[in-house]
């Protein structure tokens, strides 16, 4: 049977919802990071700022060159974080078929759905939902797979909603650059094009034995990316479930102790993030390290209760990192689960109550 999955992003996400808290932003180049005297980088900006050339990871001194006129803001993670809750669980009133990629970032696989509605009504109303709800625009790429829809999504940016029919991914994707296939990096980018590789369509006309050759295991998945082919399920999660845990693939092996503290990090909040969706608490922490050789290690932390604390359970997750890593040994895959879960009272935070 065909799938339906929707990709959906939100648009500028962090500087949409600095705009929706103060109207005043609003039609503005807003840029999220911090001062442009101090030497961070911006996390995002809004449209506005977009067209100055600004863009993420970019340094804040850079952002100021581009765009002087431009008001800069700290961020507040917690109020995008709570944000983020919020339009997830418009996700789950849906389907219980949603996979949560990022803060503003899921698939859903709404094949079930479909023939009482089509995709796109449903995704309007989702659109229309989160818009009356918070204020914000989102991006929705509906396709027969996980990597078309977000391709679509990100085509259709800001406020966008494309469909790509079934049959028709390979001929969407062929005008596109090559870096918009998710796995193709900077430095792949660079190697393709000093081939002449610039377009998908470029590498559509690549033989598979040629790729191989060249590009390894990754040959494989260049071909069938470059031709919209994808068996990804959306990675859901049952009712009840017994651990809870997200892992990453690095594009290229890391090392760096801080970089992976960062990672570990940033699994966590997402591991974290259902584990308060669920309204659980874990009694153990794991972690999982897959060095360049393939060799896996996975240790464990049991603490002397159920917790949903935070603190306590990412500051466990990171001293198993600091106690078992052995830093002269490139990573290529790190991963955290909350594991021995319970059900758990949560105190209702200000976000919980309807809002007047
Ligand atoms: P993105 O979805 O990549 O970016 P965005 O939502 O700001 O803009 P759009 O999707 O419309 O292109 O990331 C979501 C949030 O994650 C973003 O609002 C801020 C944060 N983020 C960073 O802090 N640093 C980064 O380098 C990136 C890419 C995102
Ligand atoms: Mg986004």
């Amino acid at each position: 049977m065909n799938r339906c999955i929707l990709h959906i992003d939100m648009d500028a996400f962090f500087a949409s919802i600095e705009i929706a808290q103060n109207p005043f932003l609003r039609g503005k180049p807003v840029i999220v990071g911090g001062h442009p005297d101090s030497r961070g980088v911006v996390s995002t900006c809004s449209y506005e700022a977009r067209a100055f050339g600004v863009r993420s990871a970019m340094p804040l001194s850079k952002a100021y060159r581009l765009c002087p006129h431009a008001i800069f803001l700290e961020g507040n993670y917690s109020l995008y974080k709570q944000y983020s809750r919020k339009i997830i669980d418009f996700f789950y009133a849906l389907t219980p078929y949603v996979e949560v990629v990022s803060i503003d970032e899921a698939y859903l696989d709404v094949s079930a759905l479909i023939g009482h509605s089509t995709a796109q009504q449903l995704a309007a109303s989702l659109k229309q939902q989160i818009l009356t709800e918070t204020g914000l625009t989102c991006s929705i790429g509906i396709a027969c797979n996980k990597l078309v829809a977000k391709i679509a999504a990100s085509q259709s940016k800001p406020n966008g909603l494309l469909e790509i029919p079934l049959g028709a991914e390979a001929e969407f994707l062929s005008p596109l650059p090559i870096q918009s296939i998710p796995g193709v990096g900077v430095r792949t980018q660079e190697i393709l094009n000093r081939e002449g590789i610039r377009t998908v369509s470029d590498l559509q006309a690549v033989p598979l034995d040629e790729l191989i050759r060249t590009y390894g295991a990754w040959g494989y998945h260049y071909y069938h990316s470059v031709r919209g082919k994808d068996n990804r399920p959306v990675h859901w999660e049952e009712e009840n479930p017994k651990s809870l845990g997200a892992e990453t693939t690095f594009e290229v092996d890391q090392s760096d102790l801080t970089l992976l503290s960062q990672e570990l990090q940033a699994l966590f909040e997402r591991a974290y993030h259902r584990l308060r969706r669920y309204k659980m608490r874990a009694k153990r922490v794991s972690i999982k390290l897959r060095y360049s050789d393939f060799t896996t290690i996975t240790r464990s932390s049991t603490l002397i209760s159920h917790s949903n604390d935070a603190k306590i359970l990412e500051a466990a997750s990171l001293e198993l990192l600091h106690r078992h890593y052995q830093g002269n040994q490139p990573l290529r895959l790190i991963g955290v689960t909350l594991e021995q879960l319970t059900d758990g009272y949560w105190q209702p935070t200000f976000w919980d109550l309807p809002q007047a």
